[in-house]
């Protein structure tokens, strides 16, 4: 096979389905409806009142249009059957072509009652159509519970049902003790009880722009489809996962996305692999909403555009279960959704290393000649990651003894050289029993899927058979991570490979857990149940094919522990995730947990990182990258990223270099590597190109190195407040409404600003440079004025890192190795800012140990300028044994405009040969300030 036809069989392969992208735009005459006020029957049909042509202005619908029809085959004749109105005209605009009249809906049945911390009600079906054959609840109960100050819970339930839920267990936001006292509130929240129908509103406390309203057609609550339109304050909008947005901010133009997990190639506007159902809003004057939807069924998404910006949810099961995060700045908004869903885990040092790692190395001879090749270039490279070929015939937790007969020994010389390993393993427990034999005598005493087979961790159906499907391995059982018993039966094979195989991995990488499998539902189907035909199946990636939501998984009509497959299926990854966790930290107790995931959920952050798959080796990957980053950061995951270089396809030089200076910067750097059957990509490690590559990539590898203190203190303060470590320009910079729509370049916390080369043949790039002092790395060359583009020149040998004044960061001389790196001096960067002043804080500890902070192992070095001039260093906490070797070495200021006349450390005079300007950094050489004792350094300018 060539690559030329390729795509066609990745296409086949992974089964797409291609949606109709929709983006025209609203522009057409539109009526009001006529509806009898009174009338609550189930099939009235509203007259449209057509309203005579005007301006422009006023054809536009005061209301978003609400889809009564969503399913296929829809005509005027099915539209006017479930009561809705017709819309004509919807050709030019992509709006609905069937939609709700005013009055469909629920209203308030009693009193509305005002509890402790919040409001309650009970609701009343009022005609609502049922438009699946699907039980339909007449009456419901909504609570708003005031959680926090800036947090709100809105819950809508059927009265005397119980229904499933995401179990605690999966996503824990506990309600407060001691409510929050009502004047403090950052919101209003009313229930409209009266007609047409009934809505929550939620705003800004005092204001009159809602920031959450429901008071609109067609909420439908029945056992397998629930409806709700949410009304947006603006179309600013940000979020939802996991897709393949190609851009950060939201195009609303009747979009459809849907959620379920799923084993995708990230290319086509598809579900994949994480299940993220929450979004930011960010209103015209800049302040900023998050709001999460805990529900971890299947759903459809769909956004409407101005001038009724709004979300329609379409969700097949679980409860309608709200949480609002009221900011008010974006990046307070997110602070707070990440503090509630679980703040992300903290990472051990050796990870914000550079990694390695492909699927396609033939042999072990084959990775040998990458690892030495790598070192040999003086590469910096702290991670070797191993793909499913390690194992016999691909059966979890064994080695492949006759392909890779001394990878113990490469493992050892790995770590000799200080240099980590990381093994691949799927969920697909391997089910063939000549195989199962086979793989005991390559590896004795395996014998994974019998012995779970007797803890009967595996997932079965309502008769006790254990699902059978096909992975790598062939015939596979899944096993039920949400069953606390899996757990010790995966610490104990884990440890079988550890120690009985002898495979000293460092650290896990869990793929195929959404979870993938290569038949549909299982090796003998699925039943005809109304589990794996749902009445309303959303537009989930194979189900527009030939209508299986369980196409590439398992059945949906399956039990776990937490519920039925069909409603935890996209919380397999994530319990994947916490058990892997779990057993890492059993395994080694003081030892930080290493897990990465393919599959999330909500809340996966807290215990993994994450990378975004299959992404392809093609230009339009890079700049995608920096969306799907940006969009994870908001997700919680302070570490994350994707394949350095491509996944699908032969990379190509420009690409992979460039792709090097963008992903240098990524929070997780990993170059990975594919294969399509026997045709393996060719290598893409720097140094399989050439040395003018290793010339120019090993500079901004270095730089990463380089910069490593400040990335570990970002994902400190990631872990205990909940910040985010990429992210985008618009969250420090909420009310520059440029920065909005920007997702081509991208922060490293508050400070460092990212501007990559994403095209070919490109020279230069526009960039834009927010209202602040911004100095370029390398020279230190002030990029004036800010608030507006500049062009970059960047030919393939420069990358474009700028740092942004204020802030102080702290450095570490590079090696190749973070463990070599964090012997070595450090220095500092003051950027100043408007005012010559500048600050920042430094996280350290060993790199490895359990929540080092709360055991009183790590230090906090703070700089501060209180006046031009003066910078003072200070410990504010020292715990880390480790620090007390750490010296200053020199300081970079940026900023200043010549050399200043009179540099004093702790009062006595630096020698002026040890000042030097190079660029325009003004540089204090030759120091020996010890990091842990207070040292004021002063300079005059004349
Ligand atoms: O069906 O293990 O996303 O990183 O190299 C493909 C082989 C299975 C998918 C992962 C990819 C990995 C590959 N895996």
């Amino acid at each position: 096979m060539n690559a030329s036809n390729l795509p066609l069989l990745l296409i086949i392969f992974s089964l797409q389905t291609n949606f109709v992208y929709l983006s025209l735009s609203y522009d057409r005459d539109q009526g009001d409806y006529d509806c009898g006020e009174d009338d609550t029957s189930d099939s009235q049909t509203c007259q449209m009142r057509s309203r005579p042509k005007e301006d422009h202005k006023s054809q536009i619908p005061r209301d978003p249009l609400i889809d009564c029809h969503p399913d296929k085959n829809v005509n005027q004749d099915s539209c006017t059957a479930r009561g809705c109105l017709w819309n004509e005209d919807n050709d030019a605009t992509n709006a609905p072509s069937c939609i709700y009249p005013e009055g469909h809906g629920y209203l308030v049945r009693g009193e509305i009652t005002q509890t402790n911390n919040g409001l309650e009600a009970e609701l009343e079906r009022i005609k609502t159509p049922k438009i699946y054959d699907s039980e339909i609840y007449d009456r419901l109960v909504v609570t708003a519970e005031y959680q926090t100050e800036s947090r709100l819970r809105i819950r809508i339930a059927p009265v005397g049902v119980k229904r499933y839920e995401v179990p605690k267990e999966a996503v824990d936001i506990p309600s407060p003790e001691t409510p929050p006292s009502g004047d403090r509130l950052l919101y209003d929240v009313t229930l409209v009880e009266g007609k047409p129908q009934f809505g929550i509103i939620v705003k800004r406390k005092g204001e009159s722009v809602a920031v959450f309203s429901t008071d609109l057609p067609g909420m439908t609550y029945s056992d397998q489809f629930i409806q709700i339109t949410t009304r947006l304050p603006s179309d600013n909008l940000y979020g939802f996962g996991e897709h393949n947005h190609r851009r950060f901010r939201h195009d609303m133009n009747w979009k459809t996305w849907s959620i379920f997990t799923r084993s995708i190639g990230p290319i086509e506007p598809d579900n994949l692999y994480g299940a993220h159902p929450v979004y930011m809003n960010i209103e015209n004057d800049g302040r900023a909403s998050v709001v999460l939807l805990k529900n971890s069924n299947a759903m459809d998404i769909t956004l409407q555009p101005s001038p009724n910006p709004a979300i329609t949810y379409r969700v097949i099961g679980g409860i309608l279960d709200f949480y609002i995060f009221m900011g008010p700045s974006p990046e307070q908004a997110v602070q707070q959704y990440i503090q509630a869903i679980g703040r992300p885990v903290m990472p051990p040092y050796w990870s914000l290393g550079y990694h390695l790692c492909r699927w396609g190395y033939k042999d072990i001879e084959d990775m040998k000649m990458v690892i030495n090749r790598t070192r040999a270039a003086g590469i910096p490279y702290d991670g070797q990651w191993v793909d499913i070929e390690y194992m016999y015939k691909y059966y979890d937790f064994t080695y492949d003894r006759k392909k890779w007969t001394a990878l113990p020994e490469v493992v050892q010389d790995l770590h000799e050289n200080n240099q980590r390993f990381v093994v691949i393993i799927d969920p697909g427990i391997g089910a063939n029993r000549t195989i199962i034999e086979e793989a005991a005598v390559n590896s004795p005493g395996y014998n994974m899927f019998d012995d779970g087979v007797q803890q009967d961790i595996f997932i079965k159906n309502e008769s006790n058979k254990v699902l059978i499907g096909e992975v790598w391995p062939g015939v596979t059982a899944f096993p039920d991570f949400t069953n606390p018993k899996t757990q010790d039966w995966w610490l104990k094979w884990m440890n079988f490979l550890y120690h009985e195989e002898n495979i000293k991995y460092d650290a896990l990488w869990i793929d195929m857990n959404e979870p993938a499998s290569f038949v549909h539902g299982s090796t003998e189907g699925c039943k005809h149940t109304r589990w794996n035909y749902p009445p309303y199946t959303p537009h989930v990636a194979g189900s527009e094919v030939d209508g299986k939501i369980y196409e590439r998984t398992i059945c949906m009509d399956y039990i776990q522990h937490w519920g039925r497959h069909y409603d935890v299926h996209s919380l397999y990854g994530h319990s994947e995730a916490i058990q892997t966790y779990n057993s890492l930290l059993m395994q080694s107790p003081d030892k930080r947990p290493w897990t990465m995931t393919r599959s999330s959920f909500v809340g996966t952050g807290k215990y993994a990182t994450k990378w975004m798959g299959d992404n392809e080796s093609r230009w339009s990957n890079l700049h995608w990258s920096i969306v799907s980053i940006m969009e994870f950061s908001m997700f919680g995951f302070s570490m994350n990223g994707v394949d350095i270089c491509g996944f699908w396809y032969e990379a190509e030089y420009e690409m992979c270099l460039r792709w090097h200076q963008l992903g240098a910067f990524y929070p997780f750097a990993r170059n990975h590597n594919g294969r399509w059957k026997e045709q393996i990509f060719r290598h893409q490690d720097p140094a399989a190109w050439d040395q003018r590559f290793v010339d120019i990539v090993k500079p901004v590898l270095m730089t990463r190195y380089r910069l490593l203190p400040y990335l570990y203190t970002l994902m400190y303060k990631a872990h205990e407040e909940g910040h985010m470590v990429m992210k985008a320009l618009l969250f420090e910079f909420p009310t520059d409404r440029n920065t909005w729509s920007i997702d081509r370049q991208f922060l490293l916390g508050p400070a460092l600003l990212i501007s990559p080369a994403l095209e070919p043949n490109q020279t230069i790039v526009e960039a834009y440079f927010p209202k602040a002092r911004w100095y370029e790395y390398n020279q230190g060359n002030e990029i004036i004025p800010g608030g507006t583009t500049h062009n970059l020149y960047t030919p393939l040998n420069k990358f474009n890192l700028h740092i942004r004044g204020g802030h102080v960061i702290a450095v570490q001389k590079p090696s190749t190795t973070t463990y070599e790196s964090r012997k070595n001096p450090m220095g500092l960067i003051v950027a100043l800012d408007e005012d010559q002043l500048s600050n920042g804080q430094l996280f350290l500890d060993d790199g490895q140990s359990l929540e080092t902070s709360k055991n009183n192992k790590s230090t906090i070095i703070q700089f501060k300028m209180m006046k031009a001039g003066e910078l003072l260093i200070q410990s504010v906490i020292n715990n880390f044994k480790g620090a007390e070797d750490l010296y200053i070495k020199s300081i970079d200021i940026y900023g200043l405009n010549r050399i200043p006349s009179d540099v004093q450390i702790n009062h006595e005079s630096v020698d002026d040969s040890n000042i030097r300007q190079s660029g325009q950094i003004i540089q204090i050489l030759n120091l020996s300030i010890k990091l842990t004792n207070k040292a004021l350094i002063t300079w005059m300018i004349y």
